[in-house]
Protein backbone atom coordinates (compact mmCIF):
# COMPACT_ATOMS: atom_id res chain seq x y z
CA UNK A 1 0.00 0.00 0.00
CA UNK A 2 2.75 2.13 0.21
CA UNK A 3 4.45 3.74 -2.65
CA UNK A 4 6.90 6.64 -2.16
CA UNK A 5 9.91 7.63 0.33
CA UNK A 6 10.70 10.73 1.14
CA UNK A 7 13.81 11.82 2.38
CA UNK A 8 15.26 14.73 4.28
CA UNK A 9 18.91 15.43 3.54
CA UNK A 10 21.07 16.53 6.46
CA UNK A 11 21.11 13.87 9.45
CA UNK A 12 19.16 11.62 7.14
CA UNK A 13 21.47 10.84 3.90
CA UNK A 14 24.43 12.57 4.92
CA UNK A 15 26.05 14.63 7.59
CA UNK A 16 25.59 18.51 6.61
CA UNK A 17 25.05 19.58 10.59
CA UNK A 18 29.15 19.99 10.97
CA UNK A 19 29.49 22.32 8.15
CA UNK A 20 26.43 24.63 9.07
CA UNK A 21 28.09 24.35 12.59
CA UNK A 22 31.18 25.48 11.40
CA UNK A 23 29.90 28.63 9.04
CA UNK A 24 27.42 29.90 11.47
CA UNK A 25 30.39 29.74 14.25
CA UNK A 26 32.28 31.81 11.77
CA UNK A 27 29.13 34.32 10.78
CA UNK A 28 28.90 34.54 14.93
CA UNK A 29 32.43 36.19 15.49
CA UNK A 30 31.05 39.24 13.49
CA UNK A 31 28.70 40.05 16.27
CA UNK A 32 31.08 38.05 19.15
CA UNK A 33 28.78 35.18 19.54
CA UNK A 34 30.10 31.70 20.25
CA UNK A 35 27.79 29.53 18.93
CA UNK A 36 27.34 25.84 21.09
CA UNK A 37 26.77 22.05 19.65
CA UNK A 38 23.51 22.05 21.92
CA UNK A 39 22.28 25.16 19.90
CA UNK A 40 23.23 23.80 16.95
CA UNK A 41 21.20 20.79 17.24
CA UNK A 42 18.29 23.32 17.29
CA UNK A 43 19.07 24.67 13.76
CA UNK A 44 18.91 20.70 12.10
CA UNK A 45 15.94 21.10 9.88
CA UNK A 46 15.32 24.59 10.18
CA UNK A 47 15.63 27.20 7.76
CA UNK A 48 18.62 29.96 7.26
CA UNK A 49 16.64 32.60 7.63
CA UNK A 50 15.01 31.29 10.96
CA UNK A 51 18.02 29.72 12.00
CA UNK A 52 19.97 33.23 11.74
CA UNK A 53 17.05 35.12 13.66
CA UNK A 54 17.52 31.82 16.60
CA UNK A 55 21.28 32.93 16.99
CA UNK A 56 20.73 36.51 16.99
CA UNK A 57 17.88 35.97 19.26
CA UNK A 58 20.72 33.78 21.45
CA UNK A 59 23.20 36.28 21.30
CA UNK A 60 20.66 39.10 22.33
CA UNK A 61 21.91 41.06 19.22
CA UNK A 62 19.13 43.43 17.44
CA UNK A 63 20.42 43.61 13.29
CA UNK A 64 19.03 45.83 11.23
CA UNK A 65 17.97 44.31 8.19
CA UNK A 66 20.74 45.28 5.96
CA UNK A 67 23.21 43.22 8.01
CA UNK A 68 21.01 40.30 8.07
CA UNK A 69 20.78 40.22 4.41
CA UNK A 70 24.69 40.66 4.09
CA UNK A 71 25.37 37.82 7.01
CA UNK A 72 23.07 35.31 5.47
CA UNK A 73 24.66 35.70 2.11
CA UNK A 74 28.08 35.54 3.73
CA UNK A 75 26.96 32.61 5.75
CA UNK A 76 26.06 30.59 2.30
CA UNK A 77 29.34 31.64 0.84
CA UNK A 78 31.14 30.28 3.28
CA UNK A 79 29.01 26.83 3.85
CA UNK A 80 29.52 26.62 -0.05
CA UNK A 81 32.91 26.79 0.32
CA UNK A 82 33.20 24.09 3.56
CA UNK A 83 30.66 21.32 1.23
CA UNK A 84 33.03 21.81 -2.31
CA UNK A 85 34.92 19.04 -1.51
CA UNK A 86 31.88 16.77 -0.11
CA UNK A 87 32.32 13.77 -2.24
CA UNK A 88 30.41 9.98 -1.98
CA UNK A 89 31.83 8.75 1.05
CA UNK A 90 30.05 11.38 3.28
CA UNK A 91 26.81 9.27 2.42
CA UNK A 92 25.86 8.27 5.81
CA UNK A 93 26.27 4.35 6.43
CA UNK A 94 23.92 1.95 5.02
CA UNK A 95 22.06 4.29 3.19
CA UNK A 96 23.03 3.11 0.43
CA UNK A 97 21.85 -0.40 0.74
CA UNK A 98 18.94 1.01 1.81
CA UNK A 99 18.14 3.03 -1.52
CA UNK A 100 18.74 0.00 -3.67
CA UNK A 101 16.09 -1.93 -1.38
CA UNK A 102 13.80 -0.08 -1.77
CA UNK A 103 14.33 1.08 -5.58
CA UNK A 104 14.05 -2.89 -5.94
CA UNK A 105 10.90 -3.28 -4.27
CA UNK A 106 9.48 -0.20 -6.51
CA UNK A 107 9.04 2.98 -4.22
CA UNK A 108 9.34 5.79 -5.93
CA UNK A 109 12.09 8.36 -4.22
CA UNK A 110 11.92 11.87 -3.53
CA UNK A 111 14.04 14.41 -1.22
CA UNK A 112 12.01 16.95 0.77
CA UNK A 113 14.62 19.18 2.21
CA UNK A 114 14.89 22.43 3.44
CA UNK A 115 18.25 23.13 2.05
CA UNK A 116 18.08 25.67 -1.08
CA UNK A 117 22.02 23.64 -1.58
CA UNK A 118 20.37 20.19 -1.56
CA UNK A 119 21.05 19.69 -5.59
CA UNK A 120 24.65 20.53 -4.97
CA UNK A 121 25.21 18.48 -2.27
CA UNK A 122 23.08 15.31 -3.92
CA UNK A 123 25.53 16.08 -7.29
CA UNK A 124 28.57 15.79 -5.04
CA UNK A 125 28.11 13.00 -3.48
CA UNK A 126 26.43 11.31 -6.41
CA UNK A 127 22.75 10.60 -4.95
CA UNK A 128 21.17 12.40 -7.39
CA UNK A 129 20.00 9.59 -10.02
CA UNK A 130 18.37 8.04 -6.82
CA UNK A 131 15.58 10.36 -7.02
CA UNK A 132 12.73 10.41 -8.85
CA UNK A 133 11.83 14.02 -7.99
CA UNK A 134 13.65 16.72 -6.15
CA UNK A 135 11.96 19.50 -3.33
CA UNK A 136 14.36 21.35 -1.68
CA UNK A 137 14.39 24.60 0.14
CA UNK A 138 14.05 26.72 -3.22
CA UNK A 139 10.45 25.32 -4.20
CA UNK A 140 8.54 25.85 -1.00
CA UNK A 141 7.50 28.62 0.91
CA UNK A 142 6.79 26.99 4.46
CA UNK A 143 9.70 25.64 6.43
CA UNK A 144 8.78 21.89 8.59
CA UNK A 145 6.81 21.73 10.66
CA UNK A 146 4.62 22.72 8.17
CA UNK A 147 3.99 19.67 5.72
CA UNK A 148 4.36 21.79 2.25
CA UNK A 149 7.94 20.29 1.54
CA UNK A 150 6.47 16.64 1.69
CA UNK A 151 2.59 17.42 -0.03
CA UNK A 152 4.98 18.88 -3.04
CA UNK A 153 6.92 15.79 -3.28
CA UNK A 154 3.89 13.38 -3.05
CA UNK A 155 2.01 15.72 -5.60
CA UNK A 156 5.13 15.79 -7.63
CA UNK A 157 5.14 12.67 -7.54
CA UNK A 158 1.73 11.46 -8.30
CA UNK A 159 0.96 9.48 -5.18
CA UNK A 160 -1.37 10.26 -2.25
CA UNK A 161 0.26 11.05 1.26
CA UNK A 162 -1.48 8.15 2.99
CA UNK A 163 1.12 6.10 0.50
CA UNK A 164 4.01 7.89 1.27
CA UNK A 165 6.68 6.86 3.91
CA UNK A 166 8.93 10.37 5.46
CA UNK A 167 12.14 9.81 6.94
CA UNK A 168 13.60 12.43 9.19
CA UNK A 169 16.16 13.24 12.15
CA UNK A 170 14.40 16.82 13.48
CA UNK A 171 11.16 16.99 15.58
CA UNK A 172 9.98 19.21 13.37
CA UNK A 173 10.37 17.06 10.19
CA UNK A 174 8.80 14.28 11.88
CA UNK A 175 5.81 16.67 12.55
CA UNK A 176 5.85 18.01 8.91
CA UNK A 177 5.21 14.45 7.67
CA UNK A 178 2.64 13.40 10.81
CA UNK A 179 0.85 16.91 9.62
CA UNK A 180 0.64 15.58 6.01
CA UNK A 181 -0.93 12.20 7.13
CA UNK A 182 2.24 10.25 6.45
CA UNK A 183 4.14 8.01 7.83
CA UNK A 184 7.15 8.99 9.73
CA UNK A 185 10.16 6.33 10.61
CA UNK A 186 12.76 9.19 12.78
CA UNK A 187 16.38 8.60 12.12
CA UNK A 188 18.18 8.81 15.47
CA UNK A 189 17.30 8.83 19.30
CA UNK A 190 13.63 8.10 20.78
CA UNK A 191 13.73 11.52 23.67
CA UNK A 192 13.69 13.93 20.49
CA UNK A 193 11.95 11.68 17.79
CA UNK A 194 8.74 10.30 19.39
CA UNK A 195 6.19 11.43 17.45
CA UNK A 196 7.72 9.18 14.46
CA UNK A 197 5.93 5.88 13.90
CA UNK A 198 9.29 4.01 13.98
CA UNK A 199 12.26 4.96 15.29
CA UNK A 200 15.66 3.93 13.83
CA UNK A 201 19.41 5.23 14.79
CA UNK A 202 20.58 4.79 11.50
CA UNK A 203 20.22 2.53 8.20
CA UNK A 204 23.57 0.95 9.07
CA UNK A 205 21.87 -3.23 8.52
CA UNK A 206 17.95 -2.30 7.96
CA UNK A 207 16.03 -4.87 5.94
CA UNK A 208 13.56 -2.34 3.51
CA UNK A 209 10.98 -4.86 3.34
CA UNK A 210 10.65 -5.10 7.73
CA UNK A 211 11.08 -1.53 8.10
CA UNK A 212 8.62 -0.20 5.74
CA UNK A 213 5.33 -2.57 7.24
CA UNK A 214 2.71 -1.08 9.36
C1 LIG B 1 19.01 21.66 6.33
C2 LIG B 1 19.73 21.83 7.69
C3 LIG B 1 19.52 23.16 8.35
C4 LIG B 1 19.69 24.28 7.35
C5 LIG B 1 18.64 24.10 6.28
C6 LIG B 1 18.76 25.19 5.21
O1 LIG B 1 17.79 21.00 6.45
O2 LIG B 1 19.38 20.81 8.60
O3 LIG B 1 20.44 23.29 9.42
O4 LIG B 1 19.59 25.56 7.97
O5 LIG B 1 18.79 22.85 5.62
O6 LIG B 1 19.95 25.00 4.49
P1 LIG B 1 20.57 26.01 3.42
O7 LIG B 1 21.20 27.13 4.16
O8 LIG B 1 21.55 25.14 2.67
O9 LIG B 1 19.43 26.47 2.54
P2 LIG B 1 17.28 19.51 6.01
O10 LIG B 1 15.83 19.81 5.77
O11 LIG B 1 17.98 18.98 4.76
O12 LIG B 1 17.55 18.66 7.22
MG1 LIG C 1 17.45 16.93 8.71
Amino acid sequence: MYKACLFDLDGVLVDTAIYHFQAWKNLGKQFGYELTEEQNEQLKGVSRVESLNKILDWANYTATQEEKSVWLIEKNEDYLRLISNMNPSEILPGVLSFLEQIKALGYKIALGSASKNAEIILDKTGLTPWFDLIIDGNKVSKSKPDPEVFLKGAEGLGIAPEECIVFEDAQAGVEAAKAGNMKAIGIGESETLFLADKIIPNFIGVKAAELLQF
